[in-house]
């Protein structure tokens, strides 16, 4: 059946001439460095991100947490805050500081994830043991170190019997009530939307360039409003005057409940979650999904505006089955399918991208669902996170997966970067699961996703000349050599593209950056 669409003859688009980044191109790619160490982020900022490319790094919540022993060190404590200090898994104040600037000097930025929505989970219990040893009671909602007591929470407010959000139809539920019994903050009152924007100005005078705000749907779009309203500009030592945060938003919008993505969207950015969703469903092929259809991939397909868009293949979340997306989510776990997807995702010009860097953990599927879903970073016995180990090939050891390291993944990031600003042009498909498809005459990329070889001539756009394809190889550093494919660019712009299905990697892309 699929044979068919393998028959189908060539298409040819026409191909137009459009701006250039002549100059050293501007980043375009978030990395999220999932529960990595402060001291290897700065390292890894300038040893690798900044030569290649990427524009900054999503860090994990680096607020003082509570310390949750049963199961032992989940990754999600992080997301139960006990205060504003800055001590965590992920090291101390000062490594943090250290960290921001070393990351901004090579013009890398850091993103924050802040948990602002709650503090920790109602069951938590009364003590110290928390990330910097602050004092806290969750039964009676004290938190000193804020501080916050219980007239700075919403219990007046939540209606449900559990005190829990018990139903997301109900968006008062979903934003006055506990999510999965985190002491939910009511960002109405004065001193909370002062400590929190106090605590993401405190990140901001340290220099980060903004945030994922964590659990949007679950706070009331005024009140974030108000929130943001008292953020500082961007430190003027690595910044421009007058420079705003950048804020992207965690909102869960798969359709099917009132709280939509859009009432966020005039506040900053927002998470689309349906693009890993669907995306994953066309690269698995199911339901007769086929690359051909993503043609029209966009707002079409029920996407929010590209402009208002945060994307991503998977996050920390939906990796493991937590949050949303479901089954059809791609992950290193399938590594080829995820190249192929996250390939798509970065020579597409929709949206701002965002890369996962993930650890890897004993995952132990019982009917889909993974038993070992809560296990933290690779650590010592004492709970301590260990260092991010570089190999000699640029892998990472210990369990680090560093995917932003594989290095489809790294010459893509590039590939975006040379491409920024330039119209999706030359679509060709074969009705199936083959496409191209350029990006001005600054990059093409030809996935074959069909279980027959793609052997075509197709119009890339492109100057004429000899490039080097950036997946099964790249250009070797004098710029002469290429250790891959080589394209050649007729004075056409056509180029002749074979595929086998059979490949380990079966797409090939080529732009200005990677011409002999
Ligand atoms: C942990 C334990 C809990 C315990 C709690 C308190 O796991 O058992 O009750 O402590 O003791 C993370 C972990 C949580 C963890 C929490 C605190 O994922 O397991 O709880 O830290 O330690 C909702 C939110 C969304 C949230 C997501 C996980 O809307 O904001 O749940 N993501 C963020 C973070 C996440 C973090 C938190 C928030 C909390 O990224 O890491 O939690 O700070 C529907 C709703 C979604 C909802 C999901 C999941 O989704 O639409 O809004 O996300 O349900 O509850 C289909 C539907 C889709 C639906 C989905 C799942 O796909 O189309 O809409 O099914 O039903």
């Amino acid at each position: 059946m699929k044979a068919r669409w393998c028959l189908l003859a060539l298409g040819l688009g026409l191909g137009v001439s459009h701006y250039h980044c002549r100059t050293r191109c501007g980043g375009t790619s978030i990395v999220h460095l999932f529960e990595w160490p402060w001291r290897d982020i700065a390292e890894e900022c300038e040893n690798y991100l900044a030569p290649n490319g990427f524009a900054a790094v999503q860090i994990s919540p680096p607020s003082e947490n509570v310390v949750v022993t049963q199961p032992w060190r989940p990754w999600w404590e992080r997301y139960q805050p006990i205060s504003y200090k800055l001590c965590s898994r992920s090291g101390t104040e000062q490594e943090l500081r250290d960290m921001i600037s070393r990351c901004n000097k090579v013009g890398v930025k850091i993103y924050a994830d802040v948990v602002i929505n709650h503090m920790c989970s109602a069951s938590a219990g009364e003590g110290r043991r928390s990330t910097c040893g602050s004092y806290f009671n969750a039964r009676e909602e004290e938190f000193p170190s804020v501080p916050y007591s219980a007239s700075h929470f919403n219990d007046d407010k939540c209606t449900t019997a559990s005190g829990n959000i018990e139903n997301y139809q109900d968006i008062y539920q979903v934003r006055d009530c506990r999510l999965v019994g985190l002491l939910d903050l009511a960002h109405r009152k004065e001193h909370v939307r002062e400590r929190v924007a106090g605590y993401m100005n405190t990140l901001v005078d340290m220099g980060v360039a903004g945030f994922r705000v964590d659990a949007c749907k679950h706070m009331w779009p005024e009140d974030l409003k108000a929130i943001y309203g008292r953020l500082h500009n961007l430190n003027t030592e690595w910044f421009p005057e007058g420079s705003k945060p950048f804020v992207y938003q965690e909102v869960i919008d798969l359709g099917g409940e009132p709280i939509k993505a859009s009432e966020y969207s005039r506040l900053g950015h927002v998470t689309e979650f349906k693009y890993g969703a669907k995306l994953g469903s066309v690269i698995r092929r199911w339901n007769g999904d086929k690359l051909a259809d993503l043609k029209t991939w966009g707002e079409s397909w029920g996407l929010m505006p590209s402009d208002q868009a945060l994307v991503f293949v998977d996050n920390h979340d939906n990796q493991r089955g937590h949050g949303a997306g479901g089954a059809s989510i791609l992950t290193f776990w399938e590594p080829r399918m995820y190249k192929m997807a996250v390939a798509f995702m970065l020579a597409h010009p929709y949206g701002v991208t965002r890369l996962m860097s993930s650890y890897r953990w004993d995952r132990s599927l019982v009917e889909g669902r993974d038993q070992n879903d809560w296990m933290g970073p690779p650590s010592y016995p004492d709970g301590s996170t260990k260092p991010v180990p570089i190999n000699p090939d640029g892998s990472c050891g210990e369990g680090w997966v560093c995917e932003h390291r594989w290095h489809q993944i790294r010459n893509m990031v590039m590939f975006r970067n040379v491409a920024h600003g330039q119209p999706l042009l030359n679509w060709w498909d074969n009705g199936g699961n083959q496409i191209a498809f350029g990006r001005g005459d600054r990059g093409f990329i030809v996935i074959n996703n069909d279980d027959c070889t793609l052997d075509a001539l197709l119009q890339t756009g492109m100057p004429a000349g000899s490039y080097c394809d950036v997946i099964s190889g790249q250009r070797t550093a004098a710029g002469m050599g290429c250790t891959g494919k080589r394209i050649t660019v007729g004075e056409d712009g056509r180029a002749h593209f074979t595929i086998k299905a059979t490949e380990q990697d079966p797409f090939v892309a080529i732009h200005a950056g990677s011409k002999l």
